[in-house]
């Protein structure tokens, strides 16, 4: 399904009035601060979100799946559904792949379609954490950390091979997740495991090409339960500096344990050049893959302050791949994913809001007060205006989802490709 351009310019003539009315007051309000409202809409417009080829279905959990109707069937679905939401939101403009999810069978056809939908290959993910069919070895024990090195072997190559299907896209990456753990004391030898994981990692790495990078996330718990090799930001910082300099930290907002400090983690890694990626979504209790912001927007506006600082103050470190890592279970997937993108432009908006200098002086002088109270000027500001001019500016929609849904936009979905169409992915 392809949005006519007149569509979306029909859609926004009905809202441009209501937008203006309120751009034009909190333009003229910023710039009484002195802040460049220009300069910002132009930071907004280019900050751009890969999608991930997995959530454009429903997901599911162990107890079910709810299927959503009218799911992509096929890659090539998958990124001309990312072509909507990047044409209503104009910030979706890249691809995340999971192989063996996803792997293209026509990759001059796919690149063809990423290129008039205007989407990027970045980042492409491996996956040892499933056993594929016909493989030959398991990984009910682990990947790169399994005492039988058959499988680390076996899992080795797989990732290069997931190097090879990305260069011929046009990505720069290879994001590695390992689901390696244990489940009781006494399962496994930690030394032994991180250490199979180092030296494994070590051999991917060698495989990378020469502008690539390679990303380690990292997660606390699940699906194992007692203990997991790259549980922690220490452990992935430690195996990236172990491989050299093209490898970096992953940070996924839901690999925390509850109230983790992740401004701080991301000022740390930042300041030290080595956040490589990054995975938004939101959570109560763990990985949870709630929309973002949904939960919990100050802390989220709080990480883009240690974000945009580290952007703008750490040159040694590289500008991070974004990515939304999310599974949607009860939500048009869609949707969602517009949701998220709106609350990620919304606190880096606000957090570019802060003022860095009066906040220096008040750190300085020890203003406990006054440090909270720029914080929060920032973001009690209602930057939503400044999203829609960026919008407008570009020709996507001043208000996303309500064209999405005013274009009847799963409804076409569901007659093109029927009620039973069922995503890969998780
Ligand atoms: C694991 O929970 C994770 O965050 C990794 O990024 C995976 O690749 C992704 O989710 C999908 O399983
Ligand atoms: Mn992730």
């Amino acid at each position: 399904m392809k949005i006519d351009l007149n569509q979306l310019l029909d859609s926004n003539k009905n809202t441009k009035a209501s937008h203006q009315h309120s751009f034009n007051y909190l333009s003229e309000q910023l710039t009484q601060k002195g802040i460049d409202v220009n300069q910002l809409i132009q930071k907004i417009q280019d900050f751009q979100v890969a999608i991930p080829s997995w959530a454009l279905g429903a997901g599911g959990t162990r107890f079910g799946r709810f299927s959503f109707k009218g799911e992509p069937r096929s890659l090539e679905e998958k990124i001309e559904d990312i072509g909507i939401i990047h044409k209503l939101t104009n910030a979706a403009g890249a691809v995340s792949l999971h192989i063996p999810w996803d792997i293209p069978t026509d990759y001059l056809a796919i690149k063809e379609i990423a290129k008039t939908e205007g989407i990027l290959f970045d980042a492409v993910n491996s996956n040892t954490f499933q056993d594929q069919p016909g493989s030959k070895e398991s990984y009910k024990y682990g990947s790169l950390s399994n005492t039988n090195k058959n499988s680390r072997d076996q899992a080795i190559a797989h990732n290069i091979e997931v190097i090879k299907i990305g260069d011929k896209l046009g990505s720069k990456s290879l994001t590695v997740w390992l689901a390696d753990g244990s489940n009781f004391p006494g399962q496994t030898n930690f030394q032994h495991a991180l250490q199979h994981t180092e030296d494994s990692l070590k051999t991917i790495y060698k495989a990378l090409p020469e502008d690539w990078k390679l990303f380690i996330e990292y997660k606390p718990y699940e699906p194992n339960f007692y203990s997991t090799v790259i549980q922690d930001w220490g452990t992935s910082f430690m195996l990236a500096n172990a491989c050299g300099d093209k490898a970096y930290t992953l940070v996924d907002l839901g690999h925390h344990l509850p109230n983790s400090n992740i401004e701080q983690i991301v000022s740390t890694l930042m300041l030290k050049g080595k956040l490589g990626g990054f995975h938004f979504n939101d959570s109560k209790y763990g990985d949870d893959d709630l929309t973002v912001g949904s939960i919990k927007p100050y802390a989220l506006f709080l990480i883009f302050n240690s974000l945009v600082y580290g952007m703008e103050n750490n040159p040694q470190n590289p500008y991070p791949a974004w990515m939304i890592d999310a599974s949607h279970n009860i939500k048009d997937p869609l949707e969602d994913l517009i949701q998220s993108l709106e609350a990620i432009l919304e606190a880096y908006a606000k957090s570019l809001l802060i003022d860095q200098d009066k906040l220096k002086v008040a750190q300085n002088n020890h203003d406990i007060v006054q440090c909270q109270e720029i914080l929060q000027e920032a973001f009690r500001t209602d930057v939503r205006p400044l999203l829609e001019k960026a919008r407008l500016n570009v020709g996507a929609a001043i208000r996303p989802l309500e064209t999405y849904r005013n274009l009847n936009i799963r409804k076409n979905l569901i007659s093109e490709r029927g009620e039973n169409a069922v995503a890969t992915g998780l």
